[in-house]
């Protein structure tokens, strides 16, 4: 299978014009597919964004470019979730989990502080927890993990294995989840969605795996949450490089 050429395929779709000319920003996609499965990853794209939570697009770019770079094959990080029935009690656990990644308790209040400034940012946040700044410079970009997909069969099979609804958005945050805690200087990743009508969230380590927690914010709240904590003695390139270039597909770890 990754002898076979793949295609990157890329969708983002916003609202009162295009991102750059300062729409409301709806939905983005990113998929990484053979050419036989271009059509139908474009169509997925194409349904995704226009049939949004956040609302009716009147802007939307697709593109796919052919990857000449080898592919890495990751496993799933393991998934547990948390019950709760707030939104306060679900950010206050949230931050547990952070102190447990070891990210320093000054370091949580601050980038807590500094979520509503980010809610306008379609990407991710690279936040650094030693000077407690952002450091990615993509301003309402931010920064994309793209060139991931976790093939549909594999990902089913994961799901009916640990009692987990095979949609496409929980097969996405964990698809983006495995690769960010891939990164060797990425120590945590803080998430929930910006669609009014998704309220679960969850926080990703690597030794805690994948902490999904079922209520982060109240339904109809249309601002998410996309945090990298990363540890400071980082190269930011180097490191943005291998979100946005670096082509992974995920695989589930083979019961004996
Ligand atoms: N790369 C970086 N940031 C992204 C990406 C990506 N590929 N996709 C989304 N984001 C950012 C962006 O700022 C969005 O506004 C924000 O994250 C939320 O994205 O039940 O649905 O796709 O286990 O709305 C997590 C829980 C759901 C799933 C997260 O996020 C579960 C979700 P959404
Ligand atoms: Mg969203």
């Amino acid at each position: 299978m990754l002898g076979e050429k793949y295609y990157s395929v890329r969708m983002r779709a916003s609202q009162h014009g295009s991102h750059e000319k300062g729409g409301k920003h709806i939905s983005g996609g990113e998929r990484l597919i053979t050419f036989s499965g271009l059509n139908q990853a474009v169509n997925d794209l194409l349904h995704k964004g226009l049939s949004h939570s956040r609302g009716t697009p009147d802007f939307m770019q697709i593109q796919f470019e052919g990857i000449n770079e080898p592919i890495r094959s990751i496993h799933p990080l393991p998934v547990e979730t948390n019950e709760v029935d707030t939104a306060e009690k679900g950010q206050a656990l949230a931050r547990e989990l952070l102190k447990k990644a070891d990210i320093p308790e000054n370091m949580i209040d601050k980038a807590f502080l500094d979520i509503a400034a980010y809610s306008e940012v379609r990407g991710a946040v690279l936040f650094d927890i030693r000077s407690g700044k952002r450091i990615d410079d993509r301003n309402e970009k931010g920064v994309r993990v793209s060139r991931i997909d976790w093939p549909e069969p594999d990902f089913h099979q994961w799901a009916s294995e640990h009692g987990m609804a095979a949609n496409s958005r929980i097969k996405e945050a964990l698809a983006i989840a495995a690769k960010v805690c891939e990164h060797p200087n990425i120590m945590a990743e803080l998430c929930w969605s910006d669609d009014p009508d998704y309220i679960t969230g969850y926080v990703a380590g690597k030794k805690m795996g994948y902490q999904r927690i079922t209520k982060m914010k109240d339904a109809g709240d249309e601002s998410g949450c996309r945090i990298f904590f990363v540890d400071g003695f980082i190269d930011t390139d180097s490191c943005i490089n291998f979100l946005e270039k670096q082509p992974v597909l995920i695989q589930r770890e083979e019961k004996r």
